[in-house]
């Protein structure tokens, strides 16, 4: 395997600890949101932020994601009314009291505007194994790579200026069909990405604090 130098560069501990309280707050103000407006923005955003996504580490550099970016309203209006359905059979039967009961706080029901509304949809596939019969198909810690890479992606459209909601319909098998993605392929989620509205409006809900999600031993 070729090397090449590592590329890095030491900066001050002051610069370490000044960087790392910045990036905290900028990543504290991030919210999920659920109005969104339908104002274009530039897709080679977009294309950034997703190839950000892209740089994430993943087991053995398999990189098993696929981004897909809907854009077509059509393609948008079907994912919305296929999501809808599900939703609807979770709203009314699925979901446990229990869980209806912890979503109460998010105002959430079956309807999803925000599918047809926001500019762009960010369909996040992973790939469970490559296509070739040999051992060169074989992909490691899927979700886990997928889950990084999917952190990373909500953290560059939070840097960019931009809000989007970390959607999971379940099941969500509707978006294989509806983007024609081939079998080894499998839908991990749904990011819809735009603006806020101007009346957008968000829970107030409290992060755990430091004692609680952290030990140091
Ligand atoms: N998928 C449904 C329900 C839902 C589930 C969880 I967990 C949330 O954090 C929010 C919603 C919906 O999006 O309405």
């Amino acid at each position: 395997m070729a090397l090449t130098k590592l590329n890095h560069k030491v900066i001050s501990e002051k610069d370490i600890i000044l960087k790392s309280q910045h990036f905290l707050n900028e990543m504290k103000s991030r919210r999920s949101v659920r109005h969104f407006s339908d104002k274009p923005i530039p897709l080679v955003a977009i294309k950034n932020i997703i190839m950000t996504a892209a740089s994430a580490p993943s087991g053995a550099n398999k990189q098993p994601w696929k981004f897909i970016i809907v854009q077509d309203v059509e393609i948008k209006r079907k994912i919305r009314i296929a999501a809808e359905k599900e939703e609807k059979e979770f709203y009314t039967k699925r979901a446990s009291k229990t869980w209806l009961k912890d979503l109460e706080v998010f105002e959430t029901n079956a309807q999803k505007d925000f599918l047809e509304k926001a500019p762009y949809l960010i369909a996040v596939f992973k790939i469970s194994h490559g296509l070739a019969t040999n051992s060169q198909s074989k992909h490691y810690y899927v979700n886990e790579s997928v889950g990084i890479a999917c952190g990373i992606l909500i953290a560059a459209i939070h840097n960019a200026g931009l809000v989007t909601l970390t959607y999971t319909p379940s099941p969500m098998g509707f978006l294989q069909e509806i983007l024609n993605r081939p079998k080894n392929e499998k839908p991990f989620l749904l990011l819809p990405v735009g603006y806020p509205t101007a009346v957008a409006t968000v829970p107030i809900i409290p992060k755990k604090k430091f004692e609680e999600v952290v030990q140091i031993v």
